[in-house]
């Protein structure tokens, strides 16, 4: 009997092992797995030993220890992502943290995004650009905004609307901007955000609306920008307007 019940297990494990279903889809549900019911599919990129070839099939949840036995690999983490080399997906540089892939470095949180051993690695363009403000205080100019230096900054000495702007010397891509907040007290700030070519039409690409605090970061991320002049200017605030550091990539 328990060798009738054994081989029935094993039977179950293989054919689990094998395919419950193909589905012409892969959907990334952007959830790491252990945060999904027990009853839900989850895909798996599926190694044929027969054939020697990958493909993608959906399997239940209580069926993937069985697969990842086999070799098979799958997303535990749900960023797209695969836990190891397979031939349906990238591989996952750290598959048990959304934030970590391979895909690319995100600047100013504090994470080795894609696993390269440098935390926030990225090129900050403001680092020897210049920078010009509305007014400043007390010698809080203008360039300890873009020093590096999150111990020091801009103070303008004037609650809104004030405005720094950021001169990168010539035209780049911007892909992200990571403002580091000075303000005392916290509270609901309106940021508007200017890229301009060419220091005399400033259109504004972004806004930022929010309850901030000191020394949180703001990070901002763009696609198809391009600026030489990168202006912030802060139109309400309960405190003078100040930044730390803005930081551009
Ligand atoms: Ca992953
Ligand atoms: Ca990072
Ligand atoms: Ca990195
Ligand atoms: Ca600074």
């Amino acid at each position: 009997m328990k060798h009738l019940l054994l081989s029935l297990l094993l039977g179950l494990m293989f054919s689990a092992c094998v395919e419950d279903s193909i589905s012409p889809t892969y959907p990334n549900t952007n959830a790491s797995i252990d945060q999904r019911s027990p009853q839900s599919k989850v895909a798996v990129c599926h190694f044929s030993e027969e054939y020697g070839t990958w493909h993608m099939i959906m399997v239940s949840l209580n069926a993937l220890p069985a697969h990842l036995a086999h070799g098979d690999a799958v997303d535990m983490d749900g960023d797209g992502y695969y836990n190891l080399e397979n031939g349906c997906a990238e591989t996952d540089c750290d598959d048990s943290d959304p934030d970590i892939t391979t895909y690319a470095e995100i600047p100013c949180d504090g994470i080795d995004n894609d696993c390269d051993g440098y935390i926030d690695e990225n090129t900050n363009l403001a680092l020897g650009a210049t920078a010009s403000a509305t007014s400043d205080w007390a010698g809080h100019i203008p360039a300890f905004a873009i020093d590096g230096d999150p111990a020091t900054g801009w103070n303008s000495g004037y609650h809104p609307i004030q405005y720094i702007t950021i001169d990168l010397g010539a035209e780049h891509p911007i892909s992200a901007l990571c403002l580091t907040v000075d303000q005392s007290p916290d509270g609901y700030t309106k940021h508007l955000i200017s890229f301009s070519t060419d220091g005399i039409d400033w259109p504004i690409v972004d806004n930022i609306y929010s309850v901030t605090s000191a020394h949180q970061v703001l990070t901002r991320t763009y696609t198809d920008e391009s600026a030489r002049y990168i202006r912030v200017t802060t139109i309400d605030s309960p405190s003078w307007v100040a930044w730390y550091e803005i930081a551009v990539y």
